[in-house]
């Protein structure tokens, strides 16, 4: 994807996100390493250019819909990192109060209609986000994030069929991963590309290194504006790796099994690192400097983050059946 027509601070903006991203789950992982953390987390590392792709071909008032593995989405949609980690460590200045963890983030201010514990859940609330956009006759449009595995899901395929039947404003987004927990996702599925499978509900189905950020938002940008002018829903299927294991426990070594290399291979197709490298060599546009500054307010706000949470205290006991439906 040539660099030159994106202009400086766009160029920049990209690689802010993704930085702030990969510094986020790197500060989580953290967390887990030290006992802070109740439960676990699905690190979103080696796939940040997915979230921070299609994040930026949003307007302010859009919704994304978010899985398990959603901090990435979250930090992309630009929801508060400081009370992102407070939620991540069960404290009371969290989003969630503390009472939803890593998997149970929501910011309504930022159309961010939470991340979901359940695989394939948040396909069929994306979906009803656009109907409602459709229904009041506003130009929002709602994406849904979701894995490989997820789209072997019955949500997936109610959702996207009936999205079609209906021409929802809805941009369904295949991270590809090429795992479902320890499960090869070539395994289990019949089809190279899983894109493909637009083609039985006769929508457009895109396939799309996601390992270039550029790559992804210019494939969002079609899907986008092909949502919001009332042509209904497009599959967008971003190739792309998780570095961790499937949570901040799992080693992951069922990864090796075919090739030991896979993990080497994907991890030199960098995201952040490969985009810093191309922003100096290629863009023309930024300097040394001017990254490295960059680089460093990611890093103030992100220590300020982690104090935060840290400092943060967790809900009274009291709270403990407030906001709940029964
Ligand atoms: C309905 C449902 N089934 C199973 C699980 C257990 N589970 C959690 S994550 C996961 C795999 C998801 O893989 P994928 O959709 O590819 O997303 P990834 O973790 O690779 O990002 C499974 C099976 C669950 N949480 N919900
Ligand atoms: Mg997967």
């Amino acid at each position: 994807m040539d660099m030159k027509k994106f202009p400086k601070k766009q160029l920049l903006g990209f690689y802010e996100v993704m930085y702030r991203t990969r510094r986020f789950e790197e500060e989580v992982f953290e967390f887990y390493k030290k006992g802070l953390m109740p439960g676990l987390a699905h690190l979103y590392l080696g796939e940040e250019a997915v979230a921070a792709g299609v994040c930026a071909a949003l307007a302010e008032d859009d919704y994304i819909g978010s899985s398990h593995r959603g901090h990435g989405h979250l930090v992309a949609r630009g929801a508060r990192v400081d009370r992102m980690m407070a939620e991540i460590l069960g404290k009371k200045d969290g989003y969630s109060k503390g009472k939803g963890g890593s998997m149970h983030i929501m910011a309504l201010d930022k159309g961010i209609l939470g991340a979901n514990g359940i695989v394939g859940g948040e396909i069929p609330i994306a979906t009803g986000a656009a109907y409602s956009a459709k229904y009041r006759g506003t130009k929002q449009v709602a994406v849904s994030f979701f894995g490989d595995a997820a789209s072997n899901e019955g949500t997936f395929h109610e959702s996207v069929n009936m999205a079609a039947a209906w021409n929802l404003p809805v941009i369904y987004v295949i991270e590809n991963n090429l795992y479902g927990i320890s499960v090869d996702i070539r395994d289990v599925t019949n089809t190279e590309n899983l894109a493909d499978r637009a083609i039985g509900y006769g929508i457009p189905g895109i396939v799309v290194d996601g390992m270039d950020v550029l790559a992804v938002y210019e494939a969002a940008q079609t899907a986008v504006r092909r949502a919001r002018s009332g042509n209904g829903p497009t599959l967008l299927e971003c190739k792309t790796y998780r570095w961790q294991g499937h949570h901040v426990g799992d080693p992951g070594e069922y990864r090796s099994r075919k090739n030991e290399n896979e993990k080497t291979e994907w991890m030199d197709r960098c995201p952040v690192k490969n985009f810093r490298r191309r922003l100096l060599s290629e863009s023309g546009k930024l300097t040394e400097g001017e990254v490295a500054a960059a680089e460093a307010a990611v890093e103030t706000e992100t220590q300020n983050a982690v104090r935060f949470a840290v400092d943060s205290s967790y809900p009274d006991a009291q709270e403990a059946f407030q906001d709940i439906f029964v």
